[in-house]
């Protein structure tokens, strides 16, 4: 009887094991027949009511069939072990000769570039940098830069108002009256920033741009002081066989004032497309601080003269990196930003 029996399990061990498809379910098969309460555990426990003949035969019966399961068990095991990593291994296979997805690590923009190229320069002659509010007081930005109440860049039409006595500032000239206001001469500082004006966009022109304006003021200060510090620049920054003329000009807050040409750094002065044939590149404006605009800093004008330079950051970047449309600067296009980097 017990014959059958153990063919039944055996049987039955087999057909289980064969369905079987993972270790958990492998392992409760082994639970079911050599587990505490198996079926073949209890074959085994019920032996001990048989003679001591039937029980030997059995016994050995039984236990051949306990190696079998357990050879079919090991087996098995083995086998789903081996299909779950290979399941496993598929689910986590990496292709090593893809290429890898490109990151992009961010570039510098071209006018922050510029902002440090021409800081760098200054910074050289002793020049220090400061910076400054973009909202800004009509005083700090329009009276004490000597600028006359009906001056027409002060008309809403040509300056963003915030309310009757604050505006986005439309040079950077108004961190320089902060310095005069705050500090005693000698003065040597470069204001770099962004500027507003109501403006609207084209090629060359942004109603958001920036600016680089310095500021000296010390004893003995002269024109003189302003040429060899504005002809150095000139040099630093587009080669040092650029010559500079100064024609005079007028600012509200300079007097003289005057704007800087030099000579094309492309053709050497023998006119192209870059100078538009004349030979020369205006790139900025300058002059003597006017005597009204040191008084607001209550500097002693018997003592003390100044100079004071203002340009266009991205008049400077478009020339020496031959860009032809200042929108460039503000559609984001990567493709366009990463070129300097
Ligand atoms: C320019 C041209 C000439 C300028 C003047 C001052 C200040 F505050 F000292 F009076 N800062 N910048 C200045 C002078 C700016 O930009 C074209």
């Amino acid at each position: 009887m017990q014959n059958t029996q153990l063919r039944d399990i055996l049987r039955d061990a087999k057909a289980q094991l064969d369905k079987a498809e993972s270790r958990v379910e492998t392992d409760e098969v082994r639970v079911r027949f050599l587990g505490k309460k198996g079926r073949l555990t209890e074959i085994l426990r019920s032996m001990g009511s048989l003679g001591a003949e039937e029980r030997k035969r059995l016994g050995k019966l039984a236990n051949d069939a306990r190696i079998e399961i357990e050879g079919m068990l090991a087996r098995k095991f083995e086998a789903v072990k081996a299909a779950e990593h290979a399941l496993r291994f598929q689910a986590e296979a990496v292709d090593v000769t893809e290429p890898g997805t490109e990151f992009c690590i961010g570039a510098k923009h071209p006018i922050t570039i510029t902002i440090e190229e021409i800081s760098r320069i200054f910074l050289h002659m002793g020049f220090s940098v400061t910076e400054g509010p973009e909202v800004e007081t009509v005083f700090n930005n329009f009276d004490a830069l000597n600028a006359a109440p009906n001056h027409p860049s002060r008309e809403r039409t040509d300056t963003f108002y915030i309310t009757d006595d604050t505006l986005l500032r439309t040079q950077t000239s108004p961190v320089q009256v902060r310095t005069l206001l705050a500090q005693a001469p000698p003065i040597k500082v470069i204001s770099p920033g962004r500027c507003f004006r109501v403006d609207t966009a084209d090629a060359t022109h942004s109603p958001m741009f920036h600016q680089v304006e310095g500021l000296l003021v010390d004893e003995d200060v002269t024109m003189a002081d302003l040429k060899g510090t504005l002809d150095v620049f000139a040099k630093r920054m587009f080669g040092a066989e650029v010559r500079t003329r100064f024609r005079p000009h007028f600012f509200p807050f300079t007097e003289p004032s005057a704007e800087m040409d030099m000579s094309c750094f492309k053709c050497g002065g023998e006119g192209c497309r870059v100078c538009k044939g004349g030979g020369w590149i205006e790139i900025l404006g300058c002059g003597m601080v006017h005597p009204n605009v040191l008084r607001v800093g209550k500097i002693d004008t018997e003592r003390y003269t100044g100079f004071a330079f203002g340009m266009g950051v991205e008049r400077i970047a478009m020339l020496r990196r031959g860009i032809e449309d200042i929108r460039l600067f503000y559609e984001n296009d990567m493709r366009f930003i990463e070129q300097f980097g």
